[in-house]
């Protein structure tokens, strides 16, 4: 398997982080991140479709276990996310934050329709760990509620997932031809979706033939609503989890599930696997020639008369000077690009987001209010504001994960932009010691690697959407007796109020956030430039200081700085070893 190679390549990966973690002037935070970034990588993979297509099923047969609750009546209504863990372990986080373990026999109560009819529990997601070889190596599997169905929320959460996704498996039935439903859905999820497998579902239903045939036919209609070329892969989500079980290995390949997997895991390895284990090899290749630059210098300084050594120190002071000149300016960059990243993007987004979510839900309003006249003024009172909270609720959660999503990456990008930068500014000042004390130094490149401490780390999850603020204020709003009309309009004053109470909040959360990423940034940023310069000045010194304490003290440091660059060697020939192989 693909993924195979990339957990070895991982493995060899951070033994050679362990080792160099070891090597004295190496800072270990660098060695922490790279080896997080490799250990935390995770794979999205989104399962989506419409309503009854086998989206559960499916996950239950890429896990080979039967995990998740399926049925024949449209069942899933909450998203799950499947994720590795070395015990089986089950967590349901609630809309207001709540947080709840339960037992397997129970997730049919909180993920599907009949036991958590309209979500009525109030359940935002949930997260299952489970000791499967398949997610070892950060592969997330989430399922989705189908969309499509009489269920009209279960569409909204499918989206929220679409955004953090590596791959959208979208599922596909031969029983049932392509629908209009899942074209208008497909449309959306092109948006949002970065590569899209699509899957023919219940292959077992029919012969080979007519497979065929099924499959002919779905992609004619795809290809004509995308105007692009797609592939379908054939599929029994239900052969494939029997195989697994049984360990029949005919029915496996009768389920046409090993081949799929190889072809995504091959897409996953590629897409992402590899980028990252190359980033990750440059960027230790990167830090090792820099400590190979500290050890040369303080070998010269050990065998360079003091006077000499005096004079280039005086320069190379002059030297840090200027860098001080370019930390400010980057600063003052740095500060435009996040105004940039606040004006243009957040706020155009949110106005347009206010504005569309203010007239579909007052445009509800209208259509339901034909719904409502039997009602008591009381009750109508108390529907159509239940309609506001949730709908709202609803809305934002949704949009939120969305932009913060959009936010990240721009914010990202633009931070990826000076750690250029400033690795410019780093290589610069390398090679000016390298050359003042003249002694070799190879600058290597690699791609800046994205730090979780400074990066939009903050998933707005385990910050609910607060409605509750203004939820009991539309009684305030209503005169005592009034007519159903002017209810409505009231319901329409009320409804704006809360919009704009939530635009305004989750605005200032975003900004706020967007700040504290810049704070972070910079200083993890400044921290970069510091160290090196007082790597070098470091480097000289110790030789200078081994040096007044006689001859013998400094043959013995030579012998251990040839021994630490034997160390140094042997890392970086396995580094380059790994690179190859990538
Ligand atoms: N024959 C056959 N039945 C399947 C297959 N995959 C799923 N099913 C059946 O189809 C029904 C729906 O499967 P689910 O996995 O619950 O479908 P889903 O897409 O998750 O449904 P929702 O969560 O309601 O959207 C169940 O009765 C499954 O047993 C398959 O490959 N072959
Ligand atoms: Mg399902």
């Amino acid at each position: 398997m693909v993924l195979d190679k990339y957990s070895h390549l991982k493995d060899e990966l951070i033994k050679c982080i362990d080792s160099i973690s070891t090597i004295e002037s190496i800072p270990s935070g660098i060695c922490d991140e790279l080896r997080e970034k490799i250990e935390n990588n995770v794979f999205n993979l989104v399962v989506l479709g419409q309503f009854k297509r086998g989206k559960t099923s499916l996950i239950n047969a890429l896990l080979g276990a039967e995990i998740l609750p399926t049925a024949i009546v449209p069942l899933t209504s909450i998203a799950t996310i499947l994720k590795y863990g070395g015990t089986f372990n089950i967590k349901v986080y609630f809309n207001d934050g709540r947080v709840i373990e339960i037992e397997p026999a129970s997730l049919i109560q909180y993920v599907t329709e009949k036991g958590n009819p309209k979500n009525e529990k109030d359940v935002q997601e949930v997260v299952i760990t489970y000791p499967s070889p398949y997610l070892k190596d950060g592969v997330r599997l989430i399922d989705t509620p189908g969309v499509g169905s009489v269920y009209e929320h279960n569409t909204d959460i499918a989206y929220q997932y679409l955004p953090k996704s590596d791959a959208a498996l979208f599922l596909l039935s031969v029983d049932q031809p392509v629908s209009k439903a899942e074209l208008d859905f497909l449309k959306d999820v092109k948006e949002y979706s970065h590569r899209i497998f699509f899957l023919q579902n219940k292959a077992d239903y029919v012969g080979p033939e007519d497979l065929n045939e099924s499959i002919a036919f779905s992609m004619k209609i795809i290809e004509e609503c995308t105007a692009s070329e797609v592939k379908i892969f054939p599929l029994s989500a239900k052969l494939a989890l029997e195989g697994k079980l049984s360990g029949m290995k005919d029915l496996l390949e009768k389920s046409f599930l090993p081949e799929f997997e190889n072809i995504l895991n091959t897409f996953l390895m590629q897409e992402k696997g590899d980028v990252l284990l190359l980033s990750v090899t440059n960027n230790l290749l990167r830090l090792l020639s820099q400590a190979r630059l500290g050890l040369e210098l303080e070998m010269k300084s050990l065998v360079t008369p003091l006077e000499e050594l005096k004079e280039k120190i005086k320069i190379f002071e002059n030297k840090k000077k200027e860098v001080q000149i370019e930390k400010d300016d980057f600063s003052l960059l740095l500060d435009g690009e996040i105004k940039k990243i606040t004006n243009n993007v957040l706020e155009e987004d949110s106005k347009i987001f206010r504005q569309e979510l203010f007239h579909k839900v007052s445009e509800g309003f209208e259509r339901s209010y034909g719904e409502c006249s039997g009602m008591s003024m009381k009750e109508l009172r108390d529907y159509l504001e239940e309609q506001v909270i949730t709908e709202v609720r609803q809305a934002f959660t949704n949009w939120r994960s969305i932009e913060d999503e959009k936010l990240a990456k721009t914010f990202e990008a633009a931070c990826k932009r000076f750690i250029t930068r400033i690795d410019d500014t780093v290589d610069s000042l390398l090679k000016f010691s390298a050359e003042l004390f003249a002694v070799p130094f190879d600058i290597v490149k690699a791609e800046a690697i994205w730090s979780t401490k400074s990066s939009f780390y903050y998933r707005f999850k385990e910050q609910p959407v607060g409605i509750e603020i203004v939820a009991s204020s539309m009684t305030l709003l209503l005169p005592k007796f009034i007519g159903k009309k002017i209810m409505l309009k009231k319901t329409k004053e009320y409804l704006q109020r809360v919009v704009d109470l939530h635009y305004a909040k989750a605005g200032c959360e975003f900004e706020e956030r967007l700040d504290r990423s810049k704070l972070t940034f910079r200083w993890e940023m400044f921290q970069r430039i510091e160290a090196t310069m007082e790597g070098i000045s470091k480097a000289i010194e110790k030789g200078m200081n081994q040096k007044s304490k006689g001859e013998q003290a400094v043959e013995e440091q030579k012998a251990v700085l040839i021994e630490t660059e034997k160390k140094m060697n042997e890392v970086k020939n396995k580094l380059i070893q790994i690179r190859q192989s990538v």
